[in-house]
């Protein structure tokens, strides 16, 4: 409601999404554009999340950014910028649109007796905070971009699709373009250099496998030592394994994650999971100068899931299988997939091994590279 003391305010939480099939690599970076199609699970919205809420006003004289309480320049990211931008495009689309009627309403008639510009044309203030360590590898950009324009498009009242979100979302960070959906999400690639086919769509709801878990096991909460978008520029440059994963490992992999996911079949998930993992982070080895992200704790963590996996059943004698996924993206610390009744299993396993402040001992003796 129009309110001539502190105008409009929208507020929304936005949750983060894991790769399965990791994406990495851009064939425009302005447009955010990728190199191939990837493949996530957005996590429950209780957990780790991007809270953002957004105030519009007549009364503010600039755009400003608070992020996780700290003033930070909004106007320094042509990201942020751009987002912003499109949605304000879009709001003012929509007052051209309003019919005679609608600018005879009492709120707009108030409005133009206190001479205020239309909303789409109000300064905005905008505070986002995550309930997680910010640029440690753990999403943070998907989410926050997400939650911040879904925050802004409600607040300008738009109707637009989640999938034209979905792009807008992309133009601010790609990864943020999956978390606009709940559950299994594809963010297909698309092949036009307008990006107008590059957005995300369900492959199935969260509801569609209740009982696969994610399990967050944070190795180190320090901001990363290669961004991703610098890292994934130099992969696109100089990887010589790269082309072979864009054209022909990829393409493949999301076919069978989609029949995985749609089958809720955990061992053909776990092993495509696991691999692809492996291989991201072997084009990021392969990329020069090195970008290593893993650390010696994230590599006894893959030992510890591979040991898990190799148990046998003290009665039967018989392989227990494959029981536990893990996957690393731009950072040290583990994701960890399993099915609900394994979790609880696996977890007393890592306590065993990792007791409670061994990761903060460990980081010194094994720094960041
Ligand atoms: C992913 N990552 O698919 C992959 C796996 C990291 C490893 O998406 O430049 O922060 O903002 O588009 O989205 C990280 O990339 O990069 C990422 P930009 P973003 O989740």
């Amino acid at each position: 409601v129009y309110n001539n003391v502190m105008g409009y305010e929208s507020t929304v939480t936005s949750p983060v999404n894991i790769a399965v099939v990791k994406y990495w690599g851009k064939r425009n970076s302005e447009l955010i554009l990728p190199t191939n199609s990837s493949l996530s699970c957005t996590l429950s919205q209780d957990h780790l999340n991007t809270k953002t809420s957004i105030r519009a006003s007549p009364s503010y004289t600039s755009d400003r950014l608070w992020l996780n309480g700290f003033e930070e320049d909004l106007y320094a990211s042509a990201r942020l910028t751009n987002c912003i931008r499109e949605l304000r495009r879009l709001r003012k689309e929509k007052e051209n649109e309003l019919s005679s009627s609608d600018l005879a309403s009492p709120e707009n008639l108030e409005a133009a007796e206190h001479h205020v510009p239309p909303l789409s044309e109000w300064c905005i203030h905008v505070a986002s905070e995550n309930n997680f360590p910010t640029a440690a590898g753990l999403a943070s950009s998907a989410s926050g971009y997400a939650a911040l324009v879904q925050a802004l498009s409600n607040l300008y009242d738009l109707s637009i699709s989640l999938t034209q979100l979905s792009m807008i979302a992309r133009l601010g960070s790609g990864s943020a373009c999956r978390s606009v959906y709940g559950g299994f999400v594809e963010w297909q690639a698309g092949i036009l250099p307008s990006g107008e086919d590059s957005y995300a769509v369900s492959v199935a709801p969260e509801t569609h496998w209740p009982t696969l878990q994610a399990l967050i096991l944070v190795v180190s909460d320090k901001k990363k030592s290669t961004p991703s978008t610098s890292g994934m520029s130099t992969t696109v440059k100089t990887s010589e394994l790269f082309p072979i994963r864009i054209s022909e490992v990829v393409p493949k992999r999301i076919i069978q994650m989609k029949e995985a996911i749609l089958q809720r079949d955990f061992t053909k998930f776990a092993l495509l999971t696991m691999k692809e993992s492996n291989q991201f982070h072997a084009v990021c080895l392969d990329t020069y100068p090195p970008i290593f992200y893993m650390n010696d704790i994230s590599r006894a963590i893959i030992k510890l899931v591979d040991l898990f996996n190799s148990q046998v059943d003290e009665i039967t004698k018989k392989p227990k299988g494959i029981r536990v996924a893990y996957t690393f993206d731009a950072g040290p610390n583990a994701v960890i997939y399993a099915e609900k009744d394994v979790i609880k299993e696996f977890i007393e396993l890592v306590m065993y091994f990792f007791p409670r402040g061994t990761g903060q001992t460990s980081n010194s003796f094994f720094p960041d590279p």
